[in-house]
């Protein structure tokens, strides 16, 4: 396997210094491997289990009985997202490999995939998605980054932030209830029950430049301490798949916020135009001959306005259960730095 030079590592932002300052305070376990947890711990794990299947039955009832399709993922692509630029990544290597004779890249998010799918045979669906993000190694320590992780990704032809909000707000209060309900047992032994409450909808919304002014730059870890509910916040400049209004320079994305963890979930109105999106890959440093089908389809006129996002299933799963570390949540811990045999 061969790896793409590390065109795009995020250095020296406010995010990564606070992330730095957790790094070092070293307060937390790393996850371990299932052959080397104790009885106990085996028992606490299998009680997560239970708890995080009731999160994925509940949201693929949610989003099947709200008329969405249901597809399968993809793992090795010609093109995948940039990542790029985005305040909060940190990625160390790309990966990339050959087959057949032509360079492929693993699931950095499906984003591309999904602004083709909904545009044209689906324009309402979603994908459980892995991701393989190899995030830098100190990240290990915040307890709430994977370097392979899932998303709940959807995409919604036609919409809005609005039309998100509603979907996502609903889906989330309905998810404590069914939870509470169906893994009440795990959630009382896990020491979870009673701290977990039904959030009230609809939740706030913040502007992201109000939030830079009010914690100086470092709003992605203060804000999750400072709240009680989730919480929106909007107008974050990244990747050139979201909507940015040329007059006004405002972004029309979006991220929502836990209690206490922090970024849960990523989404935007995106962009459909031709002449925008050269811009802002041109403006970006972003490699156009990696997006040709994408340009393609938007010169076309192809490519539709849509609305979406992606839900961090391991961080809703750890929020849920009250873990310490999303790796906790996943049978195989895939901490950054961390390389166990399975
Ligand atoms: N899934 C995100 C979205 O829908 C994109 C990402 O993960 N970078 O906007």
């Amino acid at each position: 396997m061969t790896n793409s030079p590390v065109a795009f590592i995020d250095i020296g932002t406010s995010r990564l210094d606070v992330v730095e300052s957790l790094e070092t305070s070293g307060a937390l376990e790393i996850p371990k491997p299932l052959d080397a947890l104790s009885g106990n711990e085996l028992v606490r794990k299998a009680q997560i289990g239970k708890v995080g299947t009731e999160v994925l039955r509940y949201l693929t009832n949610a989003f099947t009985g709200r008329g969405f399709t249901w597809l399968l993922p993809v793992i090795f692509s010609k093109s995948t997202d940039p990542l790029w630029p985005d305040p909060g990544a940190s990625i160390e290597k790309r990966v990339e490999t050959e087959i057949y004779g032509e360079t492929v890249r693993t699931t950095l998010s499906m984003i591309i995939h999904k602004l083709v799918a909904c545009s044209t045979a689906y324009p309402k669906f979603f994908v459980l998605s892995p991701n393989v993000r190899i995030e830098r190694r100190e990240r290990k320590a915040t307890g709430w980054h994977a370097y392979e992780f899932t998303q709940l990704d959807f995409e919604l032809a036609g919409a809005g932030f609005r039309d998100v909000r509603r979907l996502v707000e609903a889906v989330i209060a309905g998810l404590v209830s069914h939870v509470k309900k169906r893994a009440e047992r795990e959630l009382k032994s896990l020491g979870r029950y009673g701290s977990l409450k039904t959030p009230e909808t609809p939740f706030r919304v913040y502007d992201r430049e109000d939030l830079e002014a009010k914690y100086e730059g470092r709003w992605e870890v203060s804000l999750p301490q400072d709240i009680r509910e989730p919480v929106w916040v909007t107008n974050i400049p990244r990747e050139f798949y979201d909507f940015e209004d040329a007059a006004t320079g405002r972004w029309d994305n979006y991220d929502l916020f836990l209690p206490k963890y922090g970024e849960v979930l990523s989404g935007a109105r995106r962009e459909w135009e031709y002449g925008k999106i050269v811009a802002k890959m041109e403006r970006d440093g972003v490699k156009k001959e990696n997006y040709t089908l994408l340009l393609t389809l938007a010169k076309e006129g192809k490519l539709k306005p849509s609305a979406g996002a992606g839900i961090g299933v391991e961080r809703l799963m750890t929020w849920v259960a009250g873990a310490r570390h999303v790796g906790e949540v996943q049978a195989f811990p895939k901490v950054p730095g961390v390389v166990y045999e399975l």
